[in-house]
């Protein structure tokens, strides 16, 4: 419990997530607060789940012995999770979470709804009300998870007889056999259909009764006050620790993701940056001077972005790494550079012109590089792994499509200077 709390509050305040990745995650966050409270109140939520018009809310308010959730023959009734404390006197902090069918066309925003509130129940009702179809097998496979509890429950059993129901029950154990213990598949009839009774008076003449059975759900009711009895309060912490077990591989994910576009964004900023001061600036000297500063700048600025800051002198350091190994690895395309830049400062004019766009765009490429080289150093927490630099240097040159680049750094390059 303690555990589950701890865990759970590490999450919220780590402070090492990176801007964008809380406020993209602020519903889970928002979900890990409620968790909280319910944990520190020891609350237990019991969540149905299922296809629609199986009975789920009829289930619930059988359960609760009043109409509190609405239902109805028509398909998709339930449009929004809906919450009702079970106040019977064994029941003490027991919500029963009522949920809308997950499989009603064109209701996917509500079949997630469904499916985010039974991930956080601490245990579930899977309601059917005949076999298993493969959908609802898929449904159900997703919503088991160790440690939870789940009750498979045949609704509407007043449709079958006994010798019919009791098939269906043995099948339905089949098909779960190994996912489902045999002692949590009950059946239930939470709103039987009227039966017409014919009765005969004493001076026989007939005359038909319409009688509405009571709800039928002592069965699932046994099993419940069973699980929560033995299993009570370690409920709520084993979901709190599966939760948040979920949430920090969904925050990890993100912080990856949302790191990545930035990283991208910038890396390219620097590109256009350096590409435009090498072909827009005609003394060489100042060219090189302006294109180091730069890629320190963007070095500086991504180690920022990874939340391992470097100062602006290791930045240089960096950068000098790894143009060292570029250069022994692909010295031709560097000759190029000092080609076109010492042709750039001889003749000036029209030569400027030609090779001022190629030049711009191999600064580009090698920015586009360094960027690429330096956030794989930043994504493994600043190392350069078993190989050193040039093995990362060597896999990213390799990886990297080098016309593509180049073609984009002309797009981008003319796109700036048109302006
Ligand atoms: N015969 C019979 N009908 C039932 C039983 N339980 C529910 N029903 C009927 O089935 C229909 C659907 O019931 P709901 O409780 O609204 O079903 P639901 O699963 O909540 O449906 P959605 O909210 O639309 O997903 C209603 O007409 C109920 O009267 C039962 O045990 N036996
Ligand atoms: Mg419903």
């Amino acid at each position: 419990m303690a555990l589950a709390r701890d865990s759970l509050r590490r999450l919220l305040d780590d402070p090492q997530l990176p801007g964008g990745v809380r406020e993209a995650l602020a519903p889970d966050f928002a979900e890990i607060e409620r968790m909280l409270s319910k944990l520190e109140q020891g609350e237990i939520h019991i969540a149905v789940l299922g296809e629609v018009s199986v009975g789920k809310s009829s289930l619930l308010n059988a359960l609760l012995g009043e109409a509190r959730f609405t239902t109805s023959p028509l398909h998709g009734e339930t449009r929004a999770p809906a919450e009702a404390q079970w106040r019977e006197e064994r029941s003490g902090g027991v919500v029963l979470v009522d949920t809308p069918g997950i499989n009603e066309i064109g209701g996917e925003d509500r079949e997630q709804m469904a499916r985010n509130v039974a991930e956080r129940a601490d245990l579930v009702l899977f309601v059917v009300d005949g076999d298993l179809n493969a959908a609802e097998e898929a449904s159900l496979d997703q919503a088991l998870a160790p440690g939870r509890p789940l009750l498979l429950v045949l609704n509407k059993a007043d449709r079958y007889t006994d010798d019919e129901r009791t098939l269906l029950l043995e099948r339905l154990a089949k098909r779960v056999a190994g996912r489902i213990a045999a002692q949590n598949i009950v059946a239930a009839a939470a709103d039987p259909a009227p039966v017409t009774r014919v009765l005969q008076a004493a001076d026989g003449t007939e005359r038909e009764e319409r009688h509405v059975p009571a709800p039928d759900v002592g069965m699932l009711r046994e099993r419940l006050w069973t699980i929560l009895e033995a299993e009570g309060q370690t409920l709520a912490a084993v979901t709190a620790g599966l939760f948040a077990g979920r949430v920090s591989e969904r925050v990890g994910a993100r912080v990856v993701e949302v790191r990545r576009k930035a990283a991208e964004r910038l890396v390219r900023q620097y590109c256009i940056a350096k590409g435009v001061a090498v072909a827009v600036n005609p003394v060489p000297v100042a060219d090189l001077l302006a294109a180091a500063a730069l890629d320190a700048g963007l070095v500086l600025h991504l180690s920022r972005l990874y939340g391992l800051p470097l100062t602006r002198s290791e930045a240089g350091s960096l950068v000098t790494v790894i143009a060292t190994q570029m250069t022994l690895l692909m010295g031709t395309v560097w000759l190029t550079h000092f080609v076109s830049a010492t042709l750039k400062a001889g003749t000036g004019g029209l030569s400027t012109v030609l090779t001022a766009g190629a030049q711009g765009a191999v600064s580009y490429y090698g920015t586009f590089m360094i960027g690429r080289v330096a956030e794989r150093y930043f994504a493994q927490g600043k190392s350069w792994g078993d190989g050193g630099p040039k093995a990362v240097v060597q896999e990213i040159l390799e990886s990297v499509d080098r016309d593509s680049v180049l073609n984009q750094a002309r797009d981008d390059l003319a796109a700036y200077l048109k302006r």
